[in-house]
C-alpha cells in the first residue's frame, strides 16, 4: 500500500498542481488518470480549483498523484469567460470573498462590484469591500461613494499600501479564514497582501498601460495558508464577471438591502423590475439606490436570457 497524504490545492497550471500537505511541505502532483475520466455529471468534482482538498499517494518514480478530492464546503464560481457556457470555479472552500477596487487609477466600477457581491451573496460567502489607492482621492471621497454598500451591510475598508493607510484592519479582517481576493486588475491585490504578509513575494504590475491592454500580473489563483490555520487565495484581475446558475427569482435575495421589501410586493412573483405595487421599486431613493437597483435591473434581465438560452439548448 502506497502512503498518503491529505493536502489543499495551492496552484496549478497545465494539469501540474502544488499541493500543501499536512505536514507542511508543498509537493507537486497530477491528477490520477481514474480520475479525470470521471463524468461531469455524476456528482464527483473533476475540474480542480485552487482551495480544493485532496488527497495524494506516491506514484512511481517518486512522483505525486492526486487520488482524491474532497466535496467542497463552498466556491467561488463565475460563469466561464468569453461568452462561454458553463461554470468556472475561481477557489473552493473559502470563508470569505475580499472584493478589492482602487479609488482611482482605474476608477472603481460598481456595477462590477455588484456583481461579485451577488456572485458571492449566491455561493452564501461573506463579503467585504477594500478600496485601496485611498490616498488619491481622500478617504472622505471614498466614504461617500462606498457608502450605499456599507448601509447594505458591507464591511468598507479604506486602504492604501502606498500610504499604509488601513492595513491593519484589514490583516485582522483576514485572519484565521479562508478569504479569496477578486477585482479587476491593477487595483493592487497583489501589493496589498504583500504588504500585509511580507514574505509571500507576489509579483506586482506597472498599472501603466497595462491594464487598458489586458495584460495580467496574476495569471492564476494562488493560495497561501496562514499559520493561524487560515488561506488567502490571489486572483488575477477580472475583466468581466458574468454569473452563472442563478435562478432569476433567487437574485433579489442578493442585494442584502432589498431584503426587508422581499414579500411585501402586491404580486406574490414580482420580479422587482417593472411591477406596480412593488416595495423594492418604492424604497428606491431611500434604503436602495438607483445605481443599486439598476444594477438588479441589469442582472436580472441578464439572468432571465440566460435561463432561456439554457432552457432551448437543454445545457446547463
Ligand atoms: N497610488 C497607489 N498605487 C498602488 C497602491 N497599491 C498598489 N499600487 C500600484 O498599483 C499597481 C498594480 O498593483 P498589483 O498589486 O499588481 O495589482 P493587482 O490587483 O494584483 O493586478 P493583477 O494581478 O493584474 O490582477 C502597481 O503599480 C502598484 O504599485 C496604492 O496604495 N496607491
Ligand atoms: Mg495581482
Ligand atoms: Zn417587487
Amino acid at each position: 500500500m502506497s502512503l498518503t497524504h491529505a493536502g489543499r490545492i495551492v496552484e496549478g497550471t497545465g494539469g501540474q498542481w502544488r499541493v500543501h500537505t499536512e505536514s507542511g511541505d508543498t509537493v507537486v502532483a497530477s491528477m490520477r488518470g481514474r480520475l479525470k475520466q470521471g463524468r461531469e455529471d455524476d456528482g464527483g468534482i473533476h475540474k480542480l480549483a485552487v482551495g480544493d482538498r485532496v488527497t495524494i499517494e506516491e506514484a512511481d518514480g517518486g512522483s505525486w498523484a492526486i487520488s482524491a478530492i474532497a466535496a467542497r464546503g463552498s466556491v467561488l464560481a463565475r460563469r466561464e469567460p468569453g461568452g462561454r457556457h458553463g461554470e468556472r470555479v475561481l477557489a473552493a472552500n473559502v470563508d470569505q470573498v475580499v472584493c478589492v477596487f482602487a479609488a482611482a487609477h482605474p476608477d472603481p466600477h460598481e456595477r462590477m462590484l455588484d456583481r461579485f457581491l451577488v456572485i458571492a451573496e449566491a455561493n452564501e460567502l461573506h463579503a467585504r469591500v477594500v478600496v485601496n489607492k485611498v490616498e488619491l482621492v481622500g478617504e472622505e471621497v471614498v466614504r461617500a461613494r462606498f457608502k450605499p454598500y456599507a448601509d447594505a451591510g458591507y464591511p468598507v475598508h479604506c486602504v492604501s499600501v502606498k500610504a499604509k493607510i488601513g492595513l491593519d484592519e484589514v490583516h485582522e479582517a483576514l485572519a484565521a479564514r479562508a478569504s479569496v481576493v477578486t477585482g479587476p486588475s491593477g487595483v493592487g491585490k497583489s501589493s496589498l497582501l504583500n504588504a500585509m504578509y511580507p514574505g509571500l513575494d507576489l509579483r506586482v504590475g506597472e498599472v501603466s498601460e497595462s491594464v487598458n491592454k489586458g495584460r495580467h500580473t496574476t495569471v492564476g489563483a494562488f493560495l497561501h495558508p496562514l499559520p493561524d490555520g487560515g488561506a488567502i487565495i490571489d486572483t488575477p484581475g477580472l475583466r468581466e464577471v458574468g454569473l452563472w446558475g442563478l435562478p432569476p427569482e433567487n437574485l433579489g435575495a442578493c442585494f442584502p438591502e432589498f431584503r426587508a421589501a422581499l414579500g411585501l410586493c402586491r404580486f406574490a412573483d414580482c420580479v422587482h423590475v417593472a411591477e406596480p405595487g412593488c416595495s423594492v421599486q418604492a424604497a428606491v431613493g431611500t434604503s436602495v439606490t438607483r445605481a443599486r437597483f439598476e444594477s438588479y435591473a441589469h442582472l436580472h434581465a441578464e439572468l432571465v436570457k440566460d435561463a432561456a438560452a439554457r432552457g432551448a439548448t437543454g445545457r446547463r
